[in-house]
């Protein structure tokens, strides 16, 4: 084997398991507004979570008016302590919005302060679209659920994120 292979073949791989989920407890954080859409994310979310081995006892729901209520809900969710991660599930048409990229805007934003300052997975499950159309098309019709692709993402997270934990257990002897 040339050296190249062999140095190759000693590059750590750190991917995430999809398997482990029992003790998973997630919060889901939803914005009511668009509702015919939104409830769509929230059952593909809750279906991924449930064919992927997370115990309904231990999914959480939670409802706030619109998209730029979620990042205070998912904060204070963080906060709690009561999740190990969080999906944001919403919809923000810009057909109906004026102040469209405001909203779309705050909320990405305010989600992902809340990942880094509570060091918790946060998907951001939250569609933005030009149109109706596109919602519902990304809502589980022909062009998949964002739903379900957010709750997969917290989970792959999750896993990712365990294996680095366990790396640092590792290294404990170095500090001392
Ligand atoms: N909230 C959404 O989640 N999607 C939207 O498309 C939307 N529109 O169209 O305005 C929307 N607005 C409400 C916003 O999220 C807040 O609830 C509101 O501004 C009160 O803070």
């Amino acid at each position: 084997m040339s050296n190249l292979q062999q140095q190759r073949n000693d590059v750590t791989h750190i991917d995430g398991n999809l398997h482990q989920n029992a003790d998973a407890r997630i919060g889901i954080v939803v914005g009511r507004f668009n509702g015919f859409v939104v409830e769509s994310l929230v059952d593909g979310a809750i279906d991924a979570l449930l064919r992927h081995g997370v115990l309904g006892s231990n999914i959480t729901v939670v409802r706030v008016p619109g998209a730029f209520e979620l990042p205070l809900v998912a904060q204070r969710a963080a906060e709690s302590d009561r999740f190990d991660a969080i999906v944001a599930l919403g919809a923000i048409i810009r057909g109906s919005t004026p102040h469209f990229d405001f909203v779309a805007s705050e909320s990405a934003k305010g989600l992902s302060s809340v990942a880094m300052d509570y060091n918790i997975p946060v998907a951001n499950g939250v569609l933005t679209t030009d149109s109706i159309e596109q919602a519902i098309e990304r809502a589980g019709t022909k062009a998949g659920n964002k739903g379900s692709e957010a709750a997969m993402v917290v989970l792959e997270m999750l896993a990712v994120l365990s294996q680095l934990d366990i790396d640092d257990d590792h290294d404990d002897s170095d500090d001392a």
